[in-house]
């Protein structure tokens, strides 16, 4: 059976990766594809529940220990994701482990610690990384209450997923990595991230699913 597609939507704060990733998931399923969303972190799960704490800041947690509840977040859901693609749905992540390293390396956390843990996950078959100005981002609105969302912490970030993007383009290939514009409107974002779809969702049906950083 042609096999499902990995898509992963990540970029900063306020970037309208959720709003995206609900309409793409809503446009597969019009198109015929069958999809399914995947949030990470999935704050349901017992560990989703310790890192929603600490997000919200009810508790401080070491970093190196923060970083492996996020990975270990993701590795919990592994199997639910290659099954769905080996029975031919393609999942639609919302942030993955390339959130994980670039907030975590932000925070001065090495680079090759921070890739480690999650070796060997499903690899996407793309990754769309929505970029937006500081200026555009201030305009959605002020920063919540939650860990991470202040502009310091955003422009930090930002650079670790510049090095992130060469990464995954050196052991990948580029066609792993794509940027998408996200300063137009919804329905702008929206047409440029299907363009890129429809085509990955085509493209990889014959194909085995990779492994992250292997
Ligand atoms: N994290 C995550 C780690 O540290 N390690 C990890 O391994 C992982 C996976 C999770 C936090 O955890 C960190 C990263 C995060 O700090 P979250 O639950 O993913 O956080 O929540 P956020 O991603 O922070 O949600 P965001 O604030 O980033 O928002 P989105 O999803 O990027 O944007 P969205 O769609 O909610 O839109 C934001 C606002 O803009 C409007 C929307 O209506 C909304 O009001 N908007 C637009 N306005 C104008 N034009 C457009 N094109 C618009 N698109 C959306
Ligand atoms: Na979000």
């Amino acid at each position: 059976m042609p096999r499902g597609a990995l898509i992963v939507l990540e970029g900063l704060d306020r970037s309208g990766k959720s709003t995206q990733v609900d309409r793409l998931v809503a446009r597969l399923n019009a198109e015929g594809h069958r999809a399914r969303l995947h949030k990470f972190p999935d704050r349901t799960t017992a560990i989703g529940k310790m890192i929603d704490a600490y997000l919200r800041s009810a508790t401080d947690l070491d970093d190196r220990a923060i970083h492996l509840l996020f990975s270990a977040n993701r590795w919990e859901c592994h199997a639910a994701i290659e099954k769905d693609l080996a029975d031919g749905i393609t999942v639609v992540a919302d942030r993955y482990a390339f959130s994980g390293i670039a907030f975590s390396a932000a925070k001065g956390l090495d680079f090759t610690y921070c890739l480690s843990p999650d070796t060997g996950l499903p690899l996407p078959d793309t990754t769309l990384y929505l970029t937006l100005s500081p200026e555009t981002a201030a305009q959605r609105g002020a920063y919540g209450a939650e860990r991470y969302e202040n502009v310091d912490t955003q422009k930090a970030v930002r650079a670790q997923f510049a090095k992130v993007a060469k990464e995954v383009a050196r052991r990948h290939g580029d066609a792993r990595w794509v940027e998408v514009s996200a300063e137009g409107s919804v329905e702008e974002v929206e047409r440029d991230i299907w363009g890129v779809v429809e085509d990955v969702v085509r493209r990889v049906k014959d194909e085995p699913v990779g492994r992250l950083w292997e």
